[in-house]
């Protein structure tokens, strides 16, 4: 007596495809883009899909997470500092207090609780999917990524042109970590200057982070590490307590634009 009930391996396919292709076709358009699928992105997302706006994480790796599965050094023990505990309380992390105001998780479990959360919340996830460039529309205002798969941009150029396709949105978030991915791509048009990352300094550079968290540029919103790549703030080192209240913060941010917008 088979364990599994019999399958045709076409329906296998079918059934990703047509699924696949239904949930594309739905998010062509979203409330909000996420462009990096780190703590920053992830919480962003999660806050909002909360709130019931139809959210789309664009993530080039397979795996979401960022920064977040690691510490510092490969060793995968995140840290948090206080007020943050209370989001790992919220996501039901276990952590341990290990001196007043530090607070320490298992890295693996804390990453993936978050994932979770921003699944379970309604977020949906394009992965294997690299930010190629912003839609621009009326008044100068970002209304969209363009975007491609991740294989092609290792592909030589003399083998394959692919052209990228547009998802519309009513904002963007910049949440791609150091790189600030969306951010460079306005400075290389001219319109925005990015000053880079600053020195270590981890009591000046978290409270900076959140309180800049923000609309940069007209429908592009940043959040986590690309906030402190934008206006040149202190780096934080190996503690996520600012990414997570950061995406909290964008969150607020975008809700805020989008119930203008209405
Ligand atoms: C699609 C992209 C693209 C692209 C990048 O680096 P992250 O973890 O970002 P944050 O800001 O949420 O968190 C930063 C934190 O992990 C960290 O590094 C800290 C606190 N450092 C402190 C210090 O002092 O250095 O995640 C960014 C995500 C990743 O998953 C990337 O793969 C993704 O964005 N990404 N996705 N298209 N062009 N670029």
């Amino acid at each position: 007596m088979p364990i599994f009930t019999s399958v045709s391996e076409k329906d296998v396919t079918r059934a990703i495809v047509s699924e696949f292709m239904k949930q594309f076709d739905q998010y062509a358009e979203a409330d909000c883009m996420i462009v990096g699928g780190g703590p920053s992105g992830l919480m962003a997302g999660r806050e909002l899909a909360r709130q019931k706006y139809k959210v789309l994480i664009i993530e080039r790796n397979n795996y979401l997470g960022g920064g977040f599965w690691l510490g510092g050094y490969l060793m995968n023990k995140v840290t948090v500092r206080e007020p943050a505990q209370k989001i790992l309380d919220e996501l039901q992390v276990p952590y341990i207090k290990y001196v007043e105001g530090l607070y320490v998780a298992d890295g693996p479990h804390a990453c993936s609780k978050l994932i979770a959360a921003a699944c379970d919340a309604g977020v949906k996830i394009a992965n294997m999917t690299v930010f190629d460039d912003v839609v621009i529309g009326e008044n100068n205002r970002v209304r969209g990524v363009v975007v491609n798969w991740t294989p092609i941009t290792a592909l030589p150029r003399e083998l394959t042109c692919v052209d990228p396709i547009a998802l519309e949105a009513q904002i963007v978030i910049d949440s791609t970590g150091h790189d600030a991915c969306v951010v460079r791509k306005l400075e290389e048009r001219g319109v925005l200057k990015a000053k880079g990352y600053g020195a270590m300094w981890v009591n000046q550079s978290e409270d900076l982070v959140v309180e800049h968290t923000g609309e940069v540029f007209p429908g592009l919103v940043i959040s986590g590490m690309a906030v402190s790549t934008m206006y040149g703030l202190p780096r934080m080192g190996p503690t996520f307590g600012a990414m997570l209240l950061s995406g909290k913060r964008a969150a607020e941010v975008v809700a805020n634009i989008l119930t203008k917008q209405k």
